[in-house]
């Protein structure tokens, strides 16, 4: 995927959805077309949810509309509405989950070197009505899964995993997908992969998975048959289509993705004040974010660099910020002492996410780093 030159006054996105070659799609929208079968599990989508199954070696996967109602419906088929042990710095449909269940999402702090969950802080936040545990693999970084997996299996806690931004992580020994209870995938247009909107739920049964498509459907067991209050979300044939072309080209946008994060790299190198978000040891990325954090030596704020590059175009973004725990309608969970949320404040007081997409051209990378060494 060649990026084309910019034009030096278009503003540059913090993101861009990644569009395969439009006729490409063509013949299955006439698919489709002919059927006239737009939605309700089509054969489209039948086929878009055997082909990522396969992709993301993971036979049991429920596709849903978006992220944020698969992951109110995982932890509804959890039956998770006590305490949720969470993470303060995601993107708010992680706690919305919780509360759209009745459920109290628990706040804790994060590792500041991945930006995760800090398995010592859920040990700390345990109690007799603890349920689940909601952890982000943040910006497709993997939460530390067999420490989080030996704290919930002897408890007989929930393990649900937001993995929004982990499609096409691979690490080592095990299928990060398949760690948990149940994993959710987001295919919005922000995305490594999109399908404009959607996602997936990963099960670890056919039982659970085909309890989940339930749920997806209303509740719907067979005609005339509900047995649960579910959901209408559900994929129409067109986003399930557009998932089937674009897991043709998926591994070249992660492989575009990776070449500008090395350049961004050798660029930013050497800036005082100025770090990356390293790389996950022994995982394949996906690079789906260039984070940056900022301290003292850096001239600048945070948000006066955000302000800087803005001035010349470059829409960087602060995610997260404020953390959740921060949000007026969140605060009643925050934990008392303001210590113990100390690193997930301090990093959403210092990140700057800056633009990255399969298509941004090598010139703005650089113009990018020569606006951040200048500044
Ligand atoms: N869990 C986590 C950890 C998440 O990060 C998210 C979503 C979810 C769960 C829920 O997943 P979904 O329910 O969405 O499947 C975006 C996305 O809307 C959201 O999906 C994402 N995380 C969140 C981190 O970011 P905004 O408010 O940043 O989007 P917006 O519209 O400002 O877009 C960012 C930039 O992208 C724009 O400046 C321009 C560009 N853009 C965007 C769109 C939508 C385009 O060029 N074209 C487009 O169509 O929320």
């Amino acid at each position: 995927m060649t990026a084309k030159p910019t034009d030096p006054e278009a503003p540059v996105f913090v993101t861009r959805p990644a569009l395969p070659p439009l006729d490409e799609l063509l013949p299955l929208l006439q698919q489709i077309w002919q059927n006239r079968i737009v939605t309700n599990g089509g054969p489209m989508l039948q086929q878009f949810e055997a082909a990522l199954a396969d992709y993301i070696d993971c036979p049991h996967i429920s596709i849903v509309a978006n992220a944020t109602l698969g992951l109110m419906l995982a932890l509804r088929h959890a039956g998770v509405t006590g305490e949720v042990i969470t993470t303060p710095f995601s993107f708010v449909a992680t706690s919305h989950a919780a509360l759209w269940n009745g459920a109290r999402p628990v706040f804790v702090d994060i590792d500041p070197a991945t930006l995760n969950i800090d398995p010592a802080a859920i040990e700390r936040a345990l109690t007799p009505a603890t349920q689940a545990i909601l952890a982000v693999h943040c910006f497709g970084r993997a939460c530390d899964l067999d420490a989080i997996e030996s704290i919930a299996r002897p408890r007989g806690i929930r393990v649900i995993y937001d993995a929004a931004h982990a499609f096409g992580v691979t690490t080592p020994h095990r299928n990060l997908l398949a760690a948990g209870d149940l994993s959710v995938l987001s295919f919005h247009g922000t995305k490594v992969f999109n399908t404009f909107e959607g996602g997936a739920i990963v099960s670890a049964s056919r039982a659970d998975k085909l309890a989940i498509d339930r749920l997806v459907n209303y509740g719907i067991v067979e005609e005339g048959v509900v047995e649960t209050t579910g959901f209408n979300a559900k994929m129409s044939e067109f986003g399930a289509a557009l998932g089937l072309v674009q897991l043709r080209h998926v591994a070249g946008y992660i492989a575009a993705r990776a070449a500008l994060d090395t350049r961004y790299r050798e660029l930013l190198d050497g800036i005082p004040g100025v770090s990356p978000l390293p790389l996950p040891p022994g995982q394949a990325a996906n690079y789906y974010a260039f984070p940056i954090l900022l301290d003292r030596d850096f001239p600048l704020t945070r948000d006066q660099l955000q302000q800087h590059l803005r001035s010349h175009g470059i829409m960087a973004r602060r995610y997260f910020h404020p953390a959740l725990s921060e949000l007026p309608m969140y605060r009643q969970f925050a934990p008392q002492d303001p210590q113990a949320l100390r690193h997930s404040r301090d990093t959403c007081n210092r990140i700057l996410v800056l633009p990255l997409y399969h298509d941004l051209a090598m010139q703005d990378v650089a113009r990018i780093a020569r606006l951040i060494r200048t500044a």
